[in-house]
Protein backbone atom coordinates (compact mmCIF):
# COMPACT_ATOMS: atom_id res chain seq x y z
CA UNK A 1 0.00 0.00 0.00
CA UNK A 2 1.29 3.42 -0.65
CA UNK A 3 2.01 5.61 1.88
CA UNK A 4 0.21 8.84 1.30
CA UNK A 5 1.66 11.74 3.33
CA UNK A 6 -0.98 12.49 5.88
CA UNK A 7 -0.07 9.32 7.71
CA UNK A 8 3.47 9.50 7.90
CA UNK A 9 3.02 12.98 9.87
CA UNK A 10 0.58 10.87 11.81
CA UNK A 11 3.70 7.75 13.29
CA UNK A 12 5.80 11.33 13.77
CA UNK A 13 6.85 11.62 17.45
CA UNK A 14 5.59 13.89 19.47
CA UNK A 15 9.30 15.56 19.78
CA UNK A 16 9.44 15.32 15.91
CA UNK A 17 6.10 17.44 15.52
CA UNK A 18 7.30 19.66 18.12
CA UNK A 19 10.56 20.38 16.33
CA UNK A 20 8.39 21.07 13.16
CA UNK A 21 6.33 23.06 14.79
CA UNK A 22 9.03 25.43 16.44
CA UNK A 23 10.79 25.72 12.42
CA UNK A 24 7.69 26.64 11.12
CA UNK A 25 7.35 29.27 13.85
CA UNK A 26 11.05 30.69 13.11
CA UNK A 27 10.32 30.78 9.67
CA UNK A 28 7.42 33.14 10.36
CA UNK A 29 9.34 36.54 9.98
CA UNK A 30 12.72 36.39 8.19
CA UNK A 31 15.80 35.84 9.95
CA UNK A 32 14.12 35.58 13.53
CA UNK A 33 16.47 32.09 14.61
CA UNK A 34 19.24 33.98 13.91
CA UNK A 35 18.26 37.53 15.29
CA UNK A 36 16.75 34.92 18.87
CA UNK A 37 20.10 32.70 18.56
CA UNK A 38 22.58 36.45 18.12
CA UNK A 39 20.76 37.88 20.92
CA UNK A 40 21.40 35.09 23.15
CA UNK A 41 25.24 35.21 23.18
CA UNK A 42 24.83 38.94 23.20
CA UNK A 43 22.80 38.38 26.92
CA UNK A 44 25.68 35.51 27.41
CA UNK A 45 28.75 37.80 27.09
CA UNK A 46 27.16 40.89 28.84
CA UNK A 47 26.38 38.84 32.08
CA UNK A 48 29.98 37.38 31.72
CA UNK A 49 30.96 40.90 31.50
CA UNK A 50 28.84 42.28 34.15
CA UNK A 51 29.86 39.55 36.66
CA UNK A 52 33.54 39.48 35.96
CA UNK A 53 33.91 43.52 35.86
CA UNK A 54 30.55 44.92 37.42
CA UNK A 55 30.76 43.11 40.21
CA UNK A 56 34.02 44.59 41.60
CA UNK A 57 34.96 48.42 42.30
CA UNK A 58 38.36 50.39 40.13
CA UNK A 59 39.60 50.03 43.48
CA UNK A 60 38.88 46.55 43.67
CA UNK A 61 40.73 45.98 39.53
CA UNK A 62 43.31 48.30 41.47
CA UNK A 63 43.83 45.94 43.85
CA UNK A 64 44.07 42.66 41.81
CA UNK A 65 46.78 44.16 39.51
CA UNK A 66 49.02 43.88 42.86
CA UNK A 67 48.16 40.78 43.42
CA UNK A 68 46.02 41.33 46.83
CA UNK A 69 48.13 44.08 48.48
CA UNK A 70 46.54 47.63 49.70
CA UNK A 71 47.32 50.87 48.12
CA UNK A 72 50.86 52.05 49.49
CA UNK A 73 51.59 54.28 51.96
CA UNK A 74 54.86 54.95 52.03
CA UNK A 75 58.13 55.59 50.07
CA UNK A 76 59.97 52.31 50.77
CA UNK A 77 56.65 50.63 50.24
CA UNK A 78 57.48 49.76 46.52
CA UNK A 79 60.42 47.86 47.78
CA UNK A 80 58.00 45.31 48.65
CA UNK A 81 55.54 45.93 46.34
CA UNK A 82 58.24 44.70 43.84
CA UNK A 83 59.07 41.81 45.40
CA UNK A 84 55.83 40.43 45.88
CA UNK A 85 54.57 40.86 42.36
CA UNK A 86 58.53 39.69 40.42
CA UNK A 87 57.97 36.58 43.25
CA UNK A 88 54.65 35.76 42.06
CA UNK A 89 55.64 36.17 38.50
CA UNK A 90 58.79 33.59 39.01
CA UNK A 91 56.60 31.23 40.77
CA UNK A 92 54.07 31.23 37.61
CA UNK A 93 56.83 30.79 34.89
CA UNK A 94 58.00 28.16 37.09
CA UNK A 95 54.78 26.21 37.73
CA UNK A 96 53.64 26.54 34.14
CA UNK A 97 56.90 24.93 33.30
CA UNK A 98 56.55 22.06 35.38
CA UNK A 99 52.64 21.85 35.00
CA UNK A 100 53.36 21.80 31.05
CA UNK A 101 55.75 19.04 31.80
CA UNK A 102 53.52 17.18 33.82
CA UNK A 103 50.93 17.02 31.07
CA UNK A 104 53.49 16.01 28.66
CA UNK A 105 54.58 13.11 30.44
CA UNK A 106 51.26 11.91 31.44
CA UNK A 107 50.12 12.26 27.69
CA UNK A 108 53.19 10.85 25.83
CA UNK A 109 54.32 7.87 28.15
CA UNK A 110 50.32 6.96 28.81
CA UNK A 111 49.98 3.48 29.24
CA UNK A 112 49.48 1.73 25.73
CA UNK A 113 49.74 -2.34 26.77
CA UNK A 114 51.07 -4.63 29.21
CA UNK A 115 54.19 -4.24 28.41
CA UNK A 116 56.28 -3.07 31.69
CA UNK A 117 58.19 0.38 30.23
CA UNK A 118 62.40 -0.10 30.71
CA UNK A 119 63.10 0.35 34.32
CA UNK A 120 65.83 2.63 35.21
CA UNK A 121 67.65 2.49 38.30
CA UNK A 122 69.64 5.80 37.97
CA UNK A 123 70.52 8.36 35.66
CA UNK A 124 73.25 10.88 36.36
CA UNK A 125 72.43 13.83 34.09
CA UNK A 126 68.69 13.74 35.59
CA UNK A 127 69.99 13.52 38.78
CA UNK A 128 72.10 16.59 38.39
CA UNK A 129 69.87 18.63 36.57
CA UNK A 130 67.04 18.11 39.78
CA UNK A 131 70.00 19.67 42.01
CA UNK A 132 70.98 22.38 40.00
CA UNK A 133 68.35 23.64 38.73
CA UNK A 134 66.34 24.48 42.16
CA UNK A 135 69.12 26.51 42.65
CA UNK A 136 69.24 28.79 39.50
CA UNK A 137 65.14 29.10 40.89
CA UNK A 138 66.42 29.76 44.39
CA UNK A 139 69.30 32.08 43.55
CA UNK A 140 67.67 34.90 41.96
CA UNK A 141 65.06 35.16 44.97
CA UNK A 142 67.65 35.21 47.67
CA UNK A 143 68.96 37.67 45.77
CA UNK A 144 66.23 40.22 45.17
CA UNK A 145 64.92 39.63 48.98
CA UNK A 146 68.18 40.17 50.67
CA UNK A 147 68.69 42.99 48.77
CA UNK A 148 65.36 44.53 49.52
CA UNK A 149 65.53 43.38 53.01
CA UNK A 150 68.36 45.41 53.63
CA UNK A 151 67.12 48.41 52.11
CA UNK A 152 63.68 48.31 53.81
CA UNK A 153 65.85 47.74 57.53
CA UNK A 154 68.04 50.08 56.83
CA UNK A 155 67.91 52.79 59.82
CA UNK A 156 71.00 54.34 59.20
CA UNK A 157 69.79 57.88 57.82
CA UNK A 158 68.74 60.27 60.47
CA UNK A 159 64.72 60.31 61.14
CA UNK A 160 62.57 62.90 61.41
CA UNK A 161 60.88 61.60 64.43
CA UNK A 162 60.81 59.09 66.52
CA UNK A 163 58.04 57.17 67.82
CA UNK A 164 58.49 54.29 70.67
CA UNK A 165 55.72 51.70 70.59
CA UNK A 166 55.36 49.70 73.37
CA UNK A 167 52.92 46.39 72.96
CA UNK A 168 51.27 45.38 75.68
CA UNK A 169 48.59 42.78 76.17
CA UNK A 170 46.41 43.56 74.43
CA UNK A 171 47.13 46.93 73.06
CA UNK A 172 49.61 49.53 71.88
CA UNK A 173 51.38 52.71 73.86
CA UNK A 174 53.28 55.41 71.24
CA UNK A 175 55.46 57.57 72.79
CA UNK A 176 56.08 60.59 70.68
CA UNK A 177 60.03 61.31 71.78
CA UNK A 178 60.49 64.47 69.79
CA UNK A 179 57.66 65.64 71.61
CA UNK A 180 57.63 63.93 74.77
CA UNK A 181 53.67 62.84 74.78
CA UNK A 182 51.92 59.79 74.84
CA UNK A 183 49.15 58.19 73.90
CA UNK A 184 47.97 55.03 75.64
CA UNK A 185 45.41 52.31 74.24
CA UNK A 186 43.62 50.05 76.21
CA UNK A 187 41.69 46.80 75.14
CA UNK A 188 38.54 48.86 75.09
CA UNK A 189 40.40 51.96 73.56
CA UNK A 190 41.72 51.93 70.72
CA UNK A 191 44.94 54.57 70.25
CA UNK A 192 45.65 56.53 66.94
CA UNK A 193 48.80 57.26 65.55
CA UNK A 194 49.39 60.44 64.02
CA UNK A 195 52.15 60.85 61.30
CA UNK A 196 53.03 63.61 59.04
CA UNK A 197 53.44 63.24 55.46
CA UNK A 198 56.59 63.10 54.05
CA UNK A 199 58.61 62.56 57.00
CA UNK A 200 60.78 59.65 57.93
CA UNK A 201 59.76 58.49 61.12
CA UNK A 202 61.64 55.64 63.04
CA UNK A 203 59.46 53.15 64.90
CA UNK A 204 61.49 51.68 68.04
CA UNK A 205 59.82 48.45 69.29
CA UNK A 206 59.54 46.85 72.30
CA UNK A 207 57.02 44.73 74.72
CA UNK A 208 56.37 44.96 78.32
CA UNK A 209 55.00 41.47 78.25
CA UNK A 210 55.02 38.64 75.44
CA UNK A 211 56.16 38.70 71.42
CA UNK A 212 54.03 40.98 69.49
CA UNK A 213 54.37 42.11 65.94
CA UNK A 214 53.65 45.97 64.75
CA UNK A 215 52.03 45.80 61.65
CA UNK A 216 50.25 48.65 59.16
CA UNK A 217 49.19 46.36 56.27
CA UNK A 218 49.54 50.04 53.65
CA UNK A 219 53.39 50.41 55.12
CA UNK A 220 53.99 47.18 53.37
CA UNK A 221 55.65 46.61 56.77
CA UNK A 222 55.80 44.77 60.03
CA UNK A 223 58.41 43.81 63.09
CA UNK A 224 58.48 41.56 65.60
CA UNK A 225 57.92 43.19 69.13
CA UNK A 226 60.33 41.45 71.43
CA UNK A 227 60.24 42.00 75.49
CA UNK A 228 63.92 43.01 76.19
CA UNK A 229 65.25 42.85 73.03
CA UNK A 230 64.81 46.13 71.19
CA UNK A 231 63.60 46.52 67.32
CA UNK A 232 63.51 49.13 64.71
CA UNK A 233 61.79 50.23 61.41
CA UNK A 234 62.14 53.88 59.81
CA UNK A 235 59.51 54.76 56.81
CA UNK A 236 58.27 58.21 55.07
CA UNK A 237 54.33 57.84 54.83
CA UNK A 238 53.53 59.15 51.55
CA UNK A 239 49.99 59.35 50.94
CA UNK A 240 47.42 60.93 53.77
CA UNK A 241 44.57 58.86 55.07
CA UNK A 242 43.19 56.71 57.75
CA UNK A 243 44.78 52.95 58.17
CA UNK A 244 44.35 50.26 60.41
CA UNK A 245 47.43 48.96 62.00
CA UNK A 246 47.46 45.54 63.69
CA UNK A 247 49.49 42.93 65.84
CA UNK A 248 50.70 40.39 63.70
CA UNK A 249 52.04 37.89 66.16
CA UNK A 250 49.66 35.68 68.38
CA UNK A 251 50.14 36.95 71.38
CA UNK A 252 47.05 35.78 73.96
CA UNK A 253 43.29 35.17 73.88
CA UNK A 254 42.46 39.07 72.70
CA UNK A 255 45.08 38.83 70.88
CA UNK A 256 42.68 39.96 67.51
CA UNK A 257 41.95 42.98 69.86
CA UNK A 258 45.71 44.54 69.69
CA UNK A 259 44.09 47.20 66.59
CA UNK A 260 44.85 50.59 66.43
CA UNK A 261 44.56 53.94 64.27
CA UNK A 262 47.18 55.11 61.72
CA UNK A 263 46.32 58.75 60.48
CA UNK A 264 48.45 60.25 58.09
CA UNK A 265 47.83 64.03 58.01
CA UNK A 266 49.73 67.28 57.05
CA UNK A 267 52.52 68.55 59.80
CA UNK A 268 49.93 71.23 60.65
CA UNK A 269 47.02 69.10 61.85
CA UNK A 270 50.38 66.47 63.34
CA UNK A 271 51.66 69.34 65.46
CA UNK A 272 47.70 70.23 66.36
CA UNK A 273 47.52 66.63 67.30
CA UNK A 274 50.85 66.65 69.29
CA UNK A 275 49.14 70.24 71.13
CA UNK A 276 45.61 68.37 72.17
CA UNK A 277 48.16 65.32 73.88
CA UNK A 278 50.01 67.93 75.70
CA UNK A 279 47.49 69.95 76.96
CA UNK A 280 45.10 66.38 78.02
CA UNK A 281 48.55 66.00 80.22
CA UNK A 282 49.87 63.08 78.58
CA UNK A 283 53.38 64.18 78.50
CA UNK A 284 56.54 62.65 79.48
CA UNK A 285 57.10 59.23 77.60
CA UNK A 286 55.36 56.82 79.67
CA UNK A 287 57.50 53.86 81.53
CA UNK A 288 58.86 51.34 81.20
CA UNK A 289 60.97 53.02 78.71
CA UNK A 290 61.94 50.28 75.84
CA UNK A 291 65.19 51.12 75.12
CA UNK A 292 67.47 48.68 76.82
CA UNK A 293 65.43 48.88 79.96
CA UNK A 294 62.90 46.22 79.83
CA UNK A 295 61.27 45.91 83.58
CA UNK A 296 60.98 42.54 83.91
CA UNK A 297 58.78 42.47 86.93
CA UNK A 298 55.87 39.92 86.45
CA UNK A 299 52.76 41.73 85.28
CA UNK A 300 50.80 42.90 87.62
CA UNK A 301 47.33 40.79 88.05
CA UNK A 302 45.39 44.08 88.59
CA UNK A 303 46.55 45.72 85.62
CA UNK A 304 44.15 45.44 82.61
CA UNK A 305 45.08 42.29 80.84
CA UNK A 306 47.63 40.78 83.97
CA UNK A 307 45.40 38.32 85.29
CA UNK A 308 43.84 36.84 81.69
CU1 LIG B 1 49.97 41.17 70.24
Amino acid sequence: MADNPASRFDRQSSSDRRFDHDCRRDQRGPDRALTRAHGRTTAAAVLVATLLLGGCSAEQRDEWSRLALPEPATEEAPLVGDLWIGAWIAAFAVGFLVWGLILWAVIAYRRRNDQLPKQTRFNIPIEFLYTVTPFFVIAPFFYFTANHQDQITDIRAEPDLTVDVVGQQWSWTFNYVDEDVHEIGTINDRPTLYLPIGQTVRFELGSQDVIHSFWIPEFYMKQDVFPGQPNAFQVTPDREGTFEGRCAEFCGVFHQSMRFTVEVVSEQEYQDQMDGLREAGQTGLIDPPIRGAYDDEPLDPDSPGGDR
